[in-house]
């Protein structure tokens, strides 16, 4: 799926800004007839932006069901002619959409984008009207999975997952156009032939037969690397220079469309950059180098935004990850807005991309966070309608993303249940299946703590093992030397098992900002410096750990629980991105031994 970009045969026109809103507890907005109008009561709210923090009431934080956004928009008269497109960069957890009354588009899962043609039901010249209703329950056929509970109070949202349940319009939402021919979508592969570099493209184009594909390959400056005709083909660039981490250099693909004319039907540039990655035993290799992950698992969380996407939360981020010398982060639990893999693909971020499915783990709602006792797979829990919703997310991940030389591992779930038959069961078609739509990026998941080694059932079918792991935390708790033991321990059991490459992709300490002792004592910043500086140091003597990446990167809003305090407090930095002691020893350590 390709992003909308501008042109010089496409145009686009944003669509953010302040649209009118209405919660729809009761779910009566469609017989309201509100998709042709909400109602006098409707207010402003921003988009992008979760809806839960905006106002300050418990009604719109704690919502559980529909929402309506509307918005009027002039279409330009210029585009009368042209394929018009609509598309929401996401809408949490699903949505369906109106123009000027009319059904366009219905979509499932809160963190891919969805559009549709919208040419015939939008008036050039005219304000057209723009409405979703989008709704934030998750089920067991959802993903990431939930329940509701009924109680006397009314409807209450229950999940499995350790981030606040944000909803809403998260990311931007445009409408742009295309020639009526046009290039549909574009898949472009970096390798080595020999010594060569090589990119393999693919173009689809739709809308009408008898037109010609050339693409021409360009470097950063503009100048032109390698040329081509036809849908498909190999491009050879000897000598081209890398993508890699730290230098994120990117040439440019310019794909056209040619009929009779003697200008283009349709244009299209896609950025590439080239390079390779690969598992090699217990090596993860970029460009057929040994490649270290330093960083971490992030949210995309910030105050009164929630989860709307902010270029200035974004830019800042990875300003702080610089100056922490992180070269690594991963989209933990849930793929980001694609202007996050745009941005890491120009800044040479090495990123692993993960499927929102989180929370497949029952064995951890009676522990930590508490809750009833279900069972993970079963007829009446995560079943085969929750696999083929899975399925449909990491097909979706994968069409948004597989063109970004950022992305370089996909990782399909975080923490699920791997320790039974029933989890073998539904997730090797799901490996399959993502090698399937991607051969060329290792696949993995993320493993829980309550399966290691000896009892894991599932890491087999991946190609790296990737480990959450809180030793020095809820367990060992305070004890950082028997941690220490416990944690090398556990690691060399995988070594052992599997001999693939490990990464850490998840370790850490809540801390609270502020809090000081003598004595290293959980919560205190000088506890959490000092368990990651215990983890280092069981990594350091492991060659096989390839990566760490310290849970989390900042401070972020979780629901309410006795094991939290106004949210998860293992950021390195707080909330609002002021560093935490632990920041200045990870500084000292990544920066100086790169
Ligand atoms: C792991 C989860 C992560 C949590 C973290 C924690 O992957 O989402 O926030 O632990 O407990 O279980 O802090």
């Amino acid at each position: 799926m390709l992003a909308p970009r501008d042109t010089a045969t496409r145009e686009r026109k944003s669509l953010n800004g302040l649209w009118r809103f209405m919660l729809d507890a009761a779910g009566e907005g469609r017989d309201r007839g509100w998709q042709a109008g909400l109602p006098a009561g409707a207010r402003e709210i921003p988009v992008p932006a979760s809806y839960n923090d905006i106002f300050p009431e418990q009604e719109a934080r704690d919502h559980v069901g529909d929402v309506w956004y509307e918005t009027l928009v002039r279409v330009p008269a210029r585009w009368a002619g042209q394929r018009t497109v609509l598309r929401f960069g996401s809408a949490t957890h699903r949505a369906v959409v109106w123009v000027n009354g009319r059904q366009v588009a219905e979509h499932e899962g809160g963190y891919t984008p969805f559009e549709a043609d919208v040419t015939d039901v939008v008036e050039p010249g005219a304000e057209n009207r723009v409405t979703a209703v989008v709704n934030n329950v998750l089920t067991w056929q959802s993903i990431p999975p939930g329940y509701v509970e009924q109680t006397p109070d009314g409807p209450r949202q229950r999940y499995f997952h350790d981030f606040f349940n944000y909803a809403g319009l998260h990311r931007p939402v445009w409408l742009y156009t295309t020639p009526a021919a046009y290039i549909s979508d574009i898949t472009a592969v970096t390798g080595l032939d020999g010594a060569t570099e090589t990119v393999d493209y693919q173009v689809e184009t739709a809308g009408g037969g008898g037109v010609q594909v050339r693409v021409v390959l360009t470097d950063a400056g503009g100048a032109e690397a390698a040329r081509a005709t036809g849908s498909e083909g190999r491009l050879t660039v000897p000598g081209a220079r890398p993508w890699r981490p730290g230098e994120g250099y990117l040439y440019h693909l310019a794909v056209q469309l040619w009929g009779d004319g003697d200008v283009p039907v349709d244009a299209y540039s896609l950025p590439v950059g080239i390079r390779t990655v690969e598992v090699d035993g217990a090596r993860f290799l970029i460009n057929g180098e040994p490649f270290y992950f330093r960083g971490f698992g992030k949210h995309e969380d910030s105050a009164l935004r929630g989860k709307g996407h902010d270029d200035v939360f974004m830019v800042h981020d990875f300003a702080l990850m610089d100056w922490l010398g992180a070269n690594s982060f991963r989209t933990s639990h849930y793929p980001y807005a694609e202007e996050v893999l745009d941005y890491a693909d120009r800044r040479g971020i090495v990123v692993i991309g993960e499927a929102p499915a989180v929370g497949l783990n029952m064995g951890l709602g009676g522990g930590i966070f508490g809750g009833p006792g279900f069972t993970t797979f079963s007829e009446d829990t995560v079943n085969d309608a929750t696999r083929q919703v899975h399925r449909q997310v990491i097909a979706e991940m994968i069409m948004r993303d597989k063109n970004h030389p950022c992305v370089v591992i996909w990782s399909i779930a975080n923490e699920p249940e791997s320790d039974t038959p029933q989890s073998r069961a539904y997730f090797e078609p799901l490996a399959a299946e993502t090698r399937r739509l991607d051969p060329a990026r290792p696949v993995g998941f993320v493993n829980v703590m309550l399966a290691p080694a000896d009892k894991d059932l599932v890491a087999d079918l991946f190609d790296v093992v990737m480990l959450n792991r809180y030793y020095g935390w809820y367990v060992n708790t305070g004890d950082l030397p028997a941690a220490e033991r416990a944690l090398e321990a556990e690691l060399n059991a995988w070594v052992a098992k599997l001999g693939k490459p490990i990464i850490m992709t998840e370790y850490g300490a809540d801390t609270l900002s502020g809090l000081h002792g003598v004595l290293a004592e959980p919560w205190t910043e000088e506890y959490q410096a000092d368990l990651l500086a215990m983890s280092h140091r069981v990594f350091d003597r492991i060659d096989a750990v390839v990566g760490e990446q310290i849970w989390n990167f900042a401070d972020f809003a979780t629901s309410s629980g006795v094991m939290r305090v106004d949210g998860n407090k293992k950021g390195v930095f707080t909330r609002d991105r002021r560093p935490k002691a632990s920041a200045y020893s990870l500084r000292r350590r990544w920066r100086e031994s790169p």
